[in-house]
């Protein structure tokens, strides 16, 4: 203690005490890079490269002191002399680098591999603004860009980088490294690329910006999923610079161990994370066979390199890029892919496996498939449904490449930073050895019927719930009802997800509540969420949202029983303060159409009761929890398969024959929306639902109300609810993505 004061001291060149946050910060940040440095692993033996578009890190002081073992001392000093580390913390930007649960489910693999201090680094883009800000003013969300790099900066100028050859020219690029620490762990790193000619200066309007300017935009921006079709040239750009850089980095630590690139799976080997990176396939070809590699070589080394991650069966979401785009952008890459379509087609008489199809449209997955070594999903009924249904063709191509790994979330950034209440009572009743062996979190079950510890889990919950109520009317002026129960939906706004779902069960429950039904205890309908631009629908239904936030907001007869927020700018930070507070966790995704889902995980370790569809890990946590402590409701993936084979699904028939539905969709464009809202976007929002609903929110409607009305009926008996969270937080260990890192590497990695 006394040492850190006394360096924190001789940085500051004052007292603590009378030194600003931001001095306090700019010193904790430089303390906390040099001990991270200090724990750095000499690379020997083979190392695995995680290439993604995408690393949704979230703020890192508080995650590092914690892995590194110093939050506490921290803490306790600033303490003493009257600072809070917590508002040290929030001055540090958060890095958004990433749309949801893919990019976030990377930063928690990167969290694991350096915790259990495994040989492997992270490879990405250094974009300059991360996923949009989002503000909401007239019922409509507005979105501005999101500058997250400050000074001082996580960022380490590696002062290295390659020449990259795009559309013919040279683009030299700029490597930036991010330490990562390990829980009592060594530090890898998180490799961001950049390209020192973007200029922040051409972004107008909120985030456009002239997207044919590839020096000055390249790595400006993260994509958001779902994005205008002008965007698509750029991403193309964004996604070879990516692989082309992964591709160079690791020949260039291969070779420094002295490897003979014919056998550079020995030393290699990477994981790519959904199709983004798919060109690292064709790229290192290209350089190993620039290396003097002969291409069947190439090839063949390649093979065995190369592991895909599958993170979606939506087929809108699996890229295709048309052939001239390649042509114009890579055109050093198009013969390569050639000869790669044309040894595939003679592996199979099936064309529906090939590469580029007769519409001269390339299928960057069918690259991965055929030569990636490799092929997982993310849950169990994914993969399943992946193996069975969406690329039953190529799992009779290679059986055995295909394998599960069902994601996984950190407990350090999940449970012990965002939740110390929670952490301490555990620590106290099961010891600390959870913290690296989640699977200890089920000795809490020995405590399911004492009376003591199901009481503390509710006070917990209670404060937590307060600290929440304090964000929330700070951040968003909105006043919850902390005795109420908080039921919370945070996650990416995709029709899919069925947010429109849960707005017709508040509707159904307010004209309820009109009609004199009263709940017995006040709701608190809580919602995060951002929407692509381009996402018209999705635009839509937080209209619908905020307008119901207004409407009930502003009417006494319900105002006492129920209120909805729609939380802005939902984020990595915001989740850490919305997560520990949350009761009722929805997950109601369409079955068959989230591949996995980690948010579920997350609100399942700090003792949110799931509500759920049977798909993604919710099936896996319904078996691990059992009946008693989930709420299932739902037709199940088969079944939406056979609707969609079939397509026999029509909403208007539930819509015509079901009062309470059609009393609950008609309040969309009824007097009380229509006065405030937009009468476009609602009458759109309708007439998709009575006309398309593509994802049957009509079908599931009625059990859903059903069994969200028995999960809040249940919730009145206190003591058998908080056994309910008891078991959620018990069992939750299973989800931990050490175990998940602990699979890839003993299936797919290999890592010595
Ligand atoms: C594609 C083309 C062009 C521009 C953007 C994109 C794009 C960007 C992001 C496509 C998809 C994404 C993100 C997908 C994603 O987050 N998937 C989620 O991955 C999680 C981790 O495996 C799962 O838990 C979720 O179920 C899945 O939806």
């Amino acid at each position: 203690m006394n040492e850190l004061k006394e360096e924190m001291e001789k940085r500051l060149g004052c007292g603590i005490a009378e030194a600003d946050d931001k001095s306090i910060y700019r010193v904790l940040l430089a303390i906390t890079q040099e001990a991270a440095a200090k724990k750095q692993a000499p690379d020997t033996g083979r190392k695995l490269y995680y290439v993604s578009a995408e690393f949704l890190i979230g703020k890192l002081l508080g995650n590092n002191l914690i892995n590194l073992g110093m939050y506490e001392e921290v803490k306790k000093l600033l303490e003493e002399n009257g600072k809070s580390l917590g508002k040290i913390e929030e001055l540090e930007n958060e890095p958004s680098l990433g749309n949801g649960g893919l990019g976030r489910l990377a930063a928690c693999f990167l969290d694991s591999i350096a915790t259990l201090g495994l040989n492997g680094d992270g490879v990405g883009l250094n974009y300059h603004f991360g996923l949009f800000h989002q503000d909401l003013k007239n019922h409509i969300q507005n979105v501005s860009p999101d500058r997250w790099i400050t000074d001082p900066s996580w960022e380490v100028d590696r002062k290295t980088g390659y020449d990259i050859q795009m559309a013919g020219k040279t683009y030299h690029s700029h490597l930036y490294d991010i330490y990562v620490t390990g829980y009592e762990g060594r530090t890898n790193r998180l490799h961001l690329f950049d390209l020192d000619s973007v200029d922040d200066g051409i972004v107008h309007d909120g985030i456009d910006f002239d997207k044919t300017a590839i020096d000055k935009n390249l790595t400006l921006f993260l994509y958001p999923d779902d994005s205008d079709d002008d965007g698509r040239k750029l991403r193309v750009y964004q996604e070879y610079f990516l692989s082309a850089n992964a591709a160079h980095l690791l020949i260039d630590e291969a070779k420094a161990k002295g490897a003979d690139l014919a056998e550079l799976d020995k030393f290699t080997v990477a994981q790519i994370n959904d199709t983004h990176p798919t060109m690292l396939i064709p790229e290192l070809i290209r350089q190993l066979t620039e290396e003097g590699l002969d291409f069947d070589k190439a090839v063949d080394v390649v093979s065995k390199i190369c592991a895909y991650t599958n993170h979606t069966i939506l087929a809108e979401a699996l890229e295709k890029w048309p052939l001239s785009y390649l042509k114009e952008i890579v055109p050093q890459l198009v013969p390569i892919i050639e000869i790669l379509d044309d040894r595939a087609r003679r592996r199979t008489d099936d064309l529906s496996t090939a590469i580029i199809d007769s519409g001269d449209t390339v299928h960057m997955a069918h690259i991965d498939l055929h030569y990636g070594f490799s092929v997982n999903g993310v849950a169990k009924i994914h993969t399943h449904i992946l193996k069975e249904t969406e690329l039953a063709n190529f799992s009779r191509l290679y059986p055995d490449k295909f394998n599960n790994k069902t994601n996984g979330i950190t407990f350090r950034r999940w449970l012990i930073e965002c939740n110390p209440r929670l952490t301490a009572l555990l620590n106290d009743k099961i010891g600390t050895g959870w913290h690296k062996d989640a699977q200890e979190l089920e000795k809490l079950l020995a405590f399911a019927d004492d009376e003591d510890v199901l009481k503390a889990m509710l006070q917990i919950k209670e404060q937590n719930k307060k600290d929440l109520a304090d964000v929330i009317r700070e951040k968003e002026g909105v006043e919850l009802m902390s005795d109420g129960i908080f039921d919370i939906q945070v996650k990416r706004l995709h029709e899919y997800k069925r947010q429109q779902m849960n707005a017709l069960y508040i509707i159904h429950k307010y004209l309820e509540i009109k009609a004199g039904k009263k709940p017995v205890r006040p709701l608190n309908f809580i919602f995060g969420a951002k929407a692509a631009p381009a996402y018209i629908i999705a635009q839509d239904i937080i209209h619908l949202l905020l307008l119901l936030q207004t409407i009930i907001d502003s009417d006494p007869d319900v105002s006492p029983y129920m209120r909805l927020v729609f939380v802005t700018n939902y984020n990595v930070t915001y989740a850490e303060k919305l997560i520990p507070a949350g009761e009722v966790s929805e997950q109601i995704s369409l079955a068959s159409k989230e591949a996995s889902g980690t948010s579920n995980m997350k609100f399942m370790a700090n003792g949110a009761v799931t509500l759920g569809t049977n798909d993604g890990a919710n099936v896996e946590i319904r078996q691990l929890v059992g009946d008693d402590n989930i709420y299932s409701f739902g037709i199940d993936a088969d079944t939406v398969i056979a609707h969609y084979a079939k397509a026999d699904y029509r909403a208007r028939d539930y819509y015509e024959k079901d009062p309470v539905i059609k009393e609950a969709v008609d309040f969309i464009t009824g007097p009380q929306t229509m006065a405030i809202g937009d009468p476009e976007r609602l009458n759109r929002l309708k007439n998709d639902m009575i006309n398309k609903d593509w994802f049957m929110a009509l079908i599931d409607l009625k059990d859903y109300i059903r069994v969200k009305d028995q999960c809040f009926a249940d919730y009145e008996d206190r003591t058998a609810w908080a056994r309910k969270m008891l078991v959620n937080t018990a069992k939750s260990g299973a989800f931990s993505s050490d175990r998940t890192i602990r699979q890839y590497n003993e299936e797919i990695w290999k890592l010595n």
